[in-house]
């Protein structure tokens, strides 16, 4: 299997994030690439490419313009008036809509941009984001290209991750959203794509970009919104809109969910992916349903990463993993290894 890599992540480095009431050392950092990279090298897992630059316009497909411009330009903007600090929304006004919102927009104020374009406060930009979330969007069109090739399988090892990320916001240390870029893209060669996410959190971006269609089917596994992050999305009535009704799979699990439980999930989701019988498989590939993730409550083993490898590769369809969260740097190489040689020796 091909893995898609490139040192570009490494200019984002975001120092702290604002979480329950303090600033706190960020969990989304360079190294974690780094660590699942030297593994993927030292197991022989096949080779580490350099991704193509497929320029802006798959993003485009998925995301507002508008917003994709700000992200361009935010670091810069906010760097003028607040040297040498990453840039973080401080005023979120949702309720102001219509007239008054174009107003305050035509002013053109960073601080309005900012709290319009992001949905919360651990998602600094930082000098380097633009350009790493850009090169993680080529990497998860490159691993997708590789499959549409042929390849049975590859793996984006990008960061920033990217499936909090929605049309018009990011958030959740995303900022573009990586795989719904890649699946749009997929589609738009007229392969049919489904999506099963296995972060821990809900992907809520990805869900959002593909909630009122039938063409790409959404399926997530993840801790309830009811006790976890991103609180607001994730819960079971949440089933897709209009012509992508029936669509739009949720499957939220309580805290301590171990492989027991997480098996009987995933066998609900794998039903529901061949009941659609997409053409290509992409899997969020978030690793922070580990025991011992410091910023989550499921209780997954390392060995149990083996298991859902195997088992995500009994859906026998060209697959694109595409990495995701995953915070404990000492296992998170061992765990990602793990489903990509659990899938490839299925
Ligand atoms: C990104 B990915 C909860 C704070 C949560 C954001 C978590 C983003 C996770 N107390 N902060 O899905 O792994
Ligand atoms: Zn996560």
């Amino acid at each position: 299997m091909k893995t898609f890599y490139t040192a570009g992540h490494t200019a984002h480095v975001p120092q702290e994030e604002f979480e329950a009431g303090r600033m706190t050392p960020a969990v989304e950092v360079p190294a974690r690439v780094e660590t699942v990279r030297r593994r993927i090298a030292e197991r022989k897992l096949g080779p580490i490419v350099e991704p193509t630059d497929y320029g802006l316009a798959p993003a485009l497909r998925v995301h507002n313009s508008e917003f994709v411009a700000f992200l361009q330009t935010a670091h810069a903007r906010w760097a003028q008036d607040h040297p040498g600090v990453d840039a973080i929304p401080s005023v979120f006004a949702p309720q102001i809509t219509g007239q008054r919102r174009r107003e305050v927009m035509a002013r053109d104020s960073t601080s309005a941009r900012l709290g319009q374009y992001c949905f919360d406060t651990g998602t600094p930009i930082t000098q380097g984001s633009w350009s790493a979330a850009a090169a993680a969007v080529n990497i998860a069109l490159s691993a997708a290209q590789a499959v549409r090739l042929g390849d049975a399988a590859a793996f984006a090892l990008a960061r920033p991750p990217g499936h909090h990320a929605s049309t018009t916001q990011f958030g959740g240390y995303c900022y573009l959203n990586n795989i719904a870029i890649a699946a749009q893209f997929l589609t738009d060669t007229g392969a049919r794509c489904a999506i099963i996410d296995v972060d821990y959190h809900h992907g809520n971006g990805t869900q959002e970009i593909f909630y009122a269609r039938d063409d790409v089917l959404f399926v997530s596994l993840h801790a309830d919104p009811a006790f976890a992050y991103p609180v607001y999305w994730g819960f079971a009535d949440e089933i897709g809109r209009a012509r992508g009704e029936g669509f739009n799979l949720n499957l939220p699990l309580p805290i301590a969910t171990n492989w027991q439980g997480y098996r009987e999930a995933l066998a609900a989701a794998s039903a529901r992916i061949r009941s659609f019988s997409p053409d290509i498989l992409l899997v969020s590939l978030g690793l922070d349903t580990f025991a011992l993730d410091p910023i989550c409550r499921f209780q997954l083993q390392s060995e149990d990463y083996l298991r859902l490898g195997a088992t995500l590769a009994e859906l026998r369809k060209p697959t694109v993993f595409v990495f995701e969260g995953g915070y404990n740097l000492e296992h998170l190489a061992e765990n990602t290894v793990n489903v990509l040689e659990g899938f490839a020796a299925a």
